[in-house]
């Protein structure tokens, strides 16, 4: 090949890298034009290689002006690249432009459930009564569930109708009892504990019913443990709870595993008892169930009735949720709307 037709040649190949450089648009296409002229089957490289067919004494005048060529196209590419870079800069210091004056974003970092700090409210005034927090399976076995609780076979509560059954000897608990029952038969004496979980009924869904709920029950298992200490026990549970002036009244009602049994009401914290909307004009609202453990429950949990006495109650949870924060149905406390929740 001639010098002269090596000049047009390498005018040429000039010509198409600016074409090629000018069209990139991004790194990644001025990188392929490089490759392509430059690289190792290139069109320079391959006008490099092509010296061989050049007359000896033209080789130095020919290598000047392979090398002008090479020079040039890699001065248009790293202009062209670093004015790519710089544009790439430009947009992105737009895109995150930070406004010092903006006021900083909140984080959103959720409430607790009503439930969970009225759970919270009970278990810190019976710990510091020296209660202990134990816990047990949700899944419970009838026998600890009912059987050991002095429920038998023909008790409703045992009907299909009103406990979900997994079989005929596993039930879904519906009541935080076994709890107890299991505590008992593990034989460490004395007992004060406190047994808050969640327990399955097979009711519908309406205001104040729900298929799974959550109940807090107590025992406290001793040598010459009376119904006063009981009686002074959930009074002042009550007046932690309600507020200092509240009165409580125990009538006396049926539980197969305790007896005697009591309800407790306390005196209308709204009204202070002399009768309002929230305590339907009689005073007095209904709050939990209570008695003496049965000396044959004692029995059945490996506990000698003449050498101990005991009593235990039971609370729904979310009663006392409704009844503290004045809600009206039930049905809120599980939709878990934040707007609802962050309100207690
Ligand atoms: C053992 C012995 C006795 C737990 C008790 C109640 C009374 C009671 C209800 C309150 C509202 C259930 O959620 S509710 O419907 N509970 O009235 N519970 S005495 O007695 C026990 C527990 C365990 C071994």
């Amino acid at each position: 090949m001639s010098d002269v037709n090596i000049k047009e040649k390498l005018e040429s190949i000039l010509n198409e890298a600016v074409k090629k450089i000018e069209e990139s648009d991004v790194p990644e296409k001025l990188n392929e034009a490089r490759i392509n002229i430059l690289g190792k089957k290139g069109q320079l490289t391959a006008v490099l290689k092509s010296m061989k067919d050049v007359e000896p004494e033209d080789r130095p005048k020919v290598g000047q002006m392979v090398n002008e060529a090479r020079e040039k196209i890699e001065g248009k590419l790293e202009a062209a690249l670093s004015e790519m870079e710089r544009k790439i800069r430009e947009e992105k210091m737009k895109a995150e432009v930070i406004d010092v004056t903006l006021p900083a974003k909140k984080n959103n970092i959720g409430h607790r459930h009503p439930n969970t700090i009225a759970l919270e409210e009970v278990e810190r005034i019976f710990v510091g009564m020296g209660y202990e927090v134990m816990e047990g399976p949700e899944i419970e076995y009838d026998l600890y569930n009912f059987e050991k609780l002095n429920i038998p076979a023909n008790h409703p509560a045992k009907d299909e109708q009103d406990t979900f059954y997994v079989n005929k000897d596993i039930v879904l608990r519906t009541q935080t009892s076994p709890i107890q029952a299991r505590v008992m038969e593990s034989g460490k004496l004395p007992i004060r504990m406190l047994a808050p979980g969640r327990v399955f009924r097979a009711d519908e869904v309406d205001a104040t019913h729900s298929p799974s709920f959550h109940q807090i029950e107590g025992l406290v298992v001793d040598k010459n443990i009376t119904f006063a200490d009981l009686k002074g026990t959930l009074a002042e549970f009550a007046r932690e709870l309600f507020g200092e002036n509240t009165k409580t009244k125990f009538r006396p009602h049926h539980f197969p595993f305790t007896e005697p049994s009591a309800e407790m009401d306390v005196s209308c914290f709204k009204c202070g008892g002399t009768g309002c909307r929230f305590c339907k004009g009689s005073g007095w609202i209904e709050i939990l169930g209570c008695g003496m453990v049965h000396p044959h429950v004692f029995e059945m949990c490996g506990i000698d009735p003449d050498e101990y006495t005991g009593f235990a109650f039971g609370v729904g949870l979310e009663r006392i949720a409704l009844l503290k924060y004045e809600i009206d149905d039930m049905r809120l406390l599980y939709e878990n709307d934040y707007r609802f929740l962050k309100q207690f």
